[in-house]
């Protein structure tokens, strides 16, 4: 069997965590080996450059946008190759949370970045890899915050990307409804502001009516 590359994208607190954990039982139940992993992350090296890229908070010294895209883009590359390819070339179902299109929403979208050179530093990273399908979890940036506020795991604490505007989480929501329009065959958008089941329940019909999981 091959492998199937699923990522998961939306603003903060859009509950992608929340999804990927109920949909592995379901994959489970219908015989599909899988594994989950996360970007920025995923491997030893790739965790080390999510802590920096997360939490580095140093009052004499800002994060450089571009410092910030390259951080994203080296922990996307070591990631793909150490990981990603191994396991999808094992067959197995590959669970991101997080992948390219967070750094065009981001650090394209959202911070004025320049898309085409973004496009192609993913590509570069990623040596061609796509997501087979990308769930999108649409979530107006207010909701989001008041998720994360108080989000148990962190104790509401908000790291750097966070801590960010409303206006900036939104420019990053609207970069994602961008890149669903411009990708829809990838890029599903499902409405995450209903309870967790409801979502649940979306994602499945759409593995199992357009990718017959
Ligand atoms: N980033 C990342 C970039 O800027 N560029 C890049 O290229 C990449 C890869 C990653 C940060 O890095 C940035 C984006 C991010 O700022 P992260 O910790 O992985 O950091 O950030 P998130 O993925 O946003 O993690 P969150 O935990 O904030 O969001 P999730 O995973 O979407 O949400 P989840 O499931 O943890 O849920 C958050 C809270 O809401 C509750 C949960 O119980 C939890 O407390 N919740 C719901 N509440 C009500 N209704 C629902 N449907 C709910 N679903 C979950």
């Amino acid at each position: 069997m091959e492998g199937f590359f699923i990522t998961f994208e939306g603003p903060e607190g859009a509950g992608k965590t929340t999804q990927i954990k109920m949909l592995e039982p379901w994959l489970a139940s219908k015989g599909r080996q899988y594994i989950t992993t996360r970007e920025p992350g995923g491997t030893p090296l790739a965790e080390k450059i999510r802590d920096v890229v997360k939490h580095y908070n140093n009052s004499g010294e800002q994060v450089y946008d571009k410092t910030e895209l390259l951080l994203f883009a080296a922990s996307r590359a070591q990631h793909v190759h150490f990981l990603i390819r191994r396991e999808l070339d094992a067959g197995k179902v590959v669970l991101c949370d997080r992948f390219t299109d967070s750094t065009l929403a981001y650090q394209g979208y959202a911070r004025n970045g320049n898309i085409k050179f973004i496009e192609a530093l993913n590509h570069y990273a990623v040596e061609g890899l796509k997501p087979n399908l990308t769930i999108l979890m649409d979530l107006p940036p207010s909701s989001g915050r008041e998720r994360t506020s108080h989000r148990p795991e962190t104790q509401g604490v908000h790291d750097r990307l966070e801590a960010e505007t409303l206006d900036f989480h939104e420019k990053v929501r609207q970069g994602y409804l961008e890149l669903a329009r411009k990708n829809p065959d990838r890029i599903k958008t499902v409405d995450a502001s209903r309870n967790p089941e409801q979502i649940h329940v979306d994602i499945i019909k759409i593995l199992e009516e357009q990718y017959e999981f």
